[in-house]
C-alpha cells in the first residue's frame, strides 16, 4: 500500500495495483470511507455511477422525498467542525436540502478528488495471483486495487412491477427512485401512483396538492403514523447544537440508534386508560416513536401487537370521512409496525379529496399499461403521468446487480442463492479483500448511525492489515456460520419476520426474490457493536489473515 512503503507486498503485487482501495457508490457510507481511507494515506477511488454525490439522496428526488429520521440525529457525527457549521431548517430535512448538504460534505473536505462519477461498476473479480481485485466500468476501464470497498446501498436497486405494456404508455412516467433532475409539474394532469410504502406515501400527499386527479393503485396497505414535521429556527437550532453530544449518545444506546427506544414495559403491564393515554402521546409526537419507543412487547407479542393495531385502525377511521376507503386503507395481512412504517402529515386526509380515487387493485387487479393509461379488470383510466413507487430488489439486488466473483471465479450471487452469508455482515468466505458497507447482516436502523461505525470499522481493519503488512483478509467458514447462525436466531419470534415486506427479501417483482430470506440483522445495535469491537480488540480472530 502507498502509505507502508517500508512493509513490502509481494513482488510484483503492488506495482499492478492502480488503487489501494476501490470504493463503490458514493453515497453516506462511500464519502465517510473514503475520508476515512485518505486519512490513512492510501491511494482510494470512489466509483459513483450518478453524476453527482449523495447516493440515495441523489437518486430519491420524488416530490416529497424527506428523512423520517429526525435531521439532527441522522447527519454525519465525526466533524466537530461540520456539526458547527451546518443548520439543519426542518425536523426531518427534505431531500433538496439533504442533498445540499451531502454536496457540502463533499467540498469541505475536498472529496471530490477521488471521485469518478458516470462510472457504473459492472465486475469485480477477484485474483488469487495479485490478492487484488479486477474491477470494470460499463464502458470498458479497468481498475486494479488491493480491497474492494461496496458502499452501493440497501435500498438503491429500483424495481419496476412485472405488468404488461410498460413501455407502452405514452404520457411521462418515472419510478421514484429514478426521478428526473428537472421539476414535473402536475398542475391540471392526470396522474397515478402505484405503490403504498414509505415512498409511495411521501409522494402521493405531496402530488395530491397539486394534481388534476390524482388515483393511487394500492395491492397492500401499510400501517402509517404521523410525522409531524417542523421548522427549525436560528434558536432552535443553537439548543439542537448545544445537545449534540447527547443526541448522539442517546443513538449510541438506544436499539436501533434511533432518537426513540423501546418503553420497557409491557402493553398490558398497565391499565387500559394508562395504555391508551401512551399511544395518544405517541401517536401526537414526532417521528418513529410510535413505532420505535412503543412498549416492548408490540413487535414480538400478537396479543400486544393486535391492541396498538387497533388503535391505529381507529385514527384511520377518524380521519377518513368514507368508510369504504378507510376499511381499504386498514391493513389486514400484518400488524403494526411489522413492516416499515411509512411517516405521513395529512396522508389520510388526502383520501377526502374530490380530486383523488382510491384503487384496491386486489378487487379490481391492473391487467396492463395502455398507450393512454391504466386498465384494471373493471375500468380503463386515462394518465398523463404514471409514477412508479414500487420500491427496491432491498438488501442484496445492488450486489446481485454487480457481477462480483470471488475465489475461482466464484459469483457471490450463487454463494447466496438461499440467502446471504457474511461475518458481521462486513465480509464474505471465498471472497477475500471484499468489505461491505450497510450490506446484508449488518445492524441498519438510523442508517447513517450505523455506517459511521460501520466504516470505522472497516477503516480498523484496514490499518491493521498495513500496519502488519497483509495482503488478504478473508472471513473464515466459521466466523460466517456462527455469524450467520446467529443473525438467523435472533429473527425467531420477530413477528416482521412472518410477513412479507423487503425487511424479510421479499419483491415480487423479482425472479428468485419470492420466499423470505434474512438478510437483516435484526437484534440491537450495541450488542453489534460490542460483537465487532470484540472482534477488533482480539485481532480478528474469525479472519484468516496473510
Ligand atoms: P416498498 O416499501 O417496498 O413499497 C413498494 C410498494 O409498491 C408497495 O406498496 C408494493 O405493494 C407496491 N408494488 C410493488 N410492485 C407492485 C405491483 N407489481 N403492483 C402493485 N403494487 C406494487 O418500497 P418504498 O420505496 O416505498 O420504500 C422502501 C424503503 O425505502 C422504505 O421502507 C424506507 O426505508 C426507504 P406490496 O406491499 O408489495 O403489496
Amino acid at each position: 500500500m502507498a502509505a507502508s512503503q517500508d512493509n513490502q507486498p509481494p513482488a510484483g503485487t503492488a506495482s499492478a495495483l492502480d488503487y489501494d482501495a476501490i470504493i463503490i457508490g458514493a453515497g453516506m457510507s462511500g464519502l465517510y470511507q473514503l475520508y476515512r481511507l485518505r486519512e490513512l494515506g492510501l491511494r482510494v477511488r470512489v466509483l459513483e455511477t450518478g453524476t453527482g454525490v449523495g447516493g440515495t439522496w441523489y437518486w430519491n428526488r420524488y416530490p416529497g422525498a424527506r428523512f423520517d429520521s429526525e435531521s439532527y440525529s441522522y447527519g454525519y457525527s465525526f466533524s466537530q467542525e461540520l456539526l458547527d457549521e451546518w443548520d439543519w431548517t426542518e425536523h426531518f430535512s427534505p431531500q433538496p436540502e439533504t442533498l445540499r448538504y451531502l454536496n457540502h460534505v463533499a467540498d469541505k473536505f475536498d472529496l471530490r478528488r477521488d471521485i469518478q462519477f458516470k462510472s457504473r461498476v459492472t465486475s469485480a473479480h477477484y485474483q488469487e495471483a495479485t490478492r487484488a481485485w479486477d474491477v470494470t466500468l460499463e464502458d470498458g476501464s479497468r481498475y486494479r486495487c488491493r480491497f474492494l470497498i461496496t458502499a452501493i446501498g440497501l435500498l438503491s436497486a429500483p424495481t419496476m412491477p412485472r405488468m404488461a405494456g410498460v413501455d407502452t404508455f405514452k404520457g411521462q412516467s418515472f419510478h421514484t427512485a429514478r426521478w428526473p433532475h428537472e421539476p414535473v409539474r402536475f398542475e391540471g394532469k392526470r396522474v397515478a401512483v402505484i405503490g403504498t410504502g414509505a415512498t409511495g406515501v411521501q409522494t402521493i400527499q405531496e402530488v395530491a396538492k397539486t394534481a388534476g386527479h390524482l388515483t393511487i393503485f394500492q395491492r397492500t396497505p401499510n400501517w402509517c403514523a404521523p410525522l409531524h414535521n417542523g421548522k427549525i429556527d436560528a434558536r432552535e437550532m443553537a439548543k439542537i447544537r448545544a445537545d449534540y453530544p447527547d443526541i448522539f449518545k442517546r443513538c449510541q444506546e438506544t436499539f436501533a440508534c434511533f432518537l426513540h427506544t423501546p418503553d420497557p414495559r409491557g402493553t398490558f403491564e398497565v391499565t387500559p386508560e394508562e395504555r391508551e393515554a401512551v399511544f395518544e402521546r405517541l401517536y401526537a409526537d414526532r417521528g418513529f416513536g410510535i413505532w420505535q419507543g412503543n412498549f416492548r412487547d408490540i413487535l414480538v407479542d400478537r396479543k400486544a401487537n393486535a391492541v396498538i393495531s387497533d388503535f391505529v385502525a381507529r385514527k384511520i377511521r377518524q380521519r377518513v370521512k368514507d368508510p369504504v376507503v378507510a376499511e381499504k386503507l386498514i391493513p389486514k395481512n400484518h400488524g403494526f409496525g411489522t413492516r416499515r412504517v411509512p411517516l405521513e402529515t395529512r396522508y389520510y386526509e388526502v383520501y377526502n379529496q374530490p380530486n383523488v380515487t382510491l384503487v384496491d387493485i386486489n378487487e379490481t387487479p391492473i391487467e396492463r399499461v395502455t398507450p393512454d393509461g391504466i386498465k384494471t379488470s373493471d375500468a380503463e383510466h386515462a394518465f398523463d403521468i404514471i409514477i412508479y413507487a414500487t420500491g427496491f430488489d432491498a438488501i442484496t439486488g445492488a450486489y446481485d446487480r454487480i457481477d462480483l466473483r470471488g475465489i475461482d471465479g466464484q459469483r457471490l450471487k450463487d454463494a447466496w442463492k438461499d440467502g446471504p452469508q457474511t461475518y458481521l455482515g462486513v465480509l464474505v468466505e471465498g471472497f477475500p479483500n471484499m468489505m461491505m458497507l450497510m450490506g446484508p447482516h449488518t445492524a441498519l436502523g438510523n442508517i447513517p448511525r450505523s455506517i459511521e461505525y460501520n466504516v470505522e470499522w472497516v477503516t480498523g481493519l484496514v490499518r491493521h492489515a498495513r500496519d502488519n503488512n497483509l495482503t488478504r483478509l478473508e472471513a473464515t467458514p466459521q466466523g460466517v456460520a456462527s455469524w450467520t447462525d446467529h443473525v438467523r436466531a435472533l429473527g425467531m419470534g420477530l413477528l416482521s419476520n412472518e410477513v412479507d415486506s423487503w425487511m424479510t427479501g421479499i419483491n415480487k417483482n423479482v425472479e428468485g426474490k419470492q420466499v423470505r430470506t434474512v438478510a437483516r440483522y435484526s437484534g440491537s445495535a450495541p450488542a453489534y457493536r460490542a460483537r465487532c469491537d470484540e472482534a477488533a480488540a482480539g485481532g480478528y480472530p474469525e479472519l484468516r489473515l496473510g
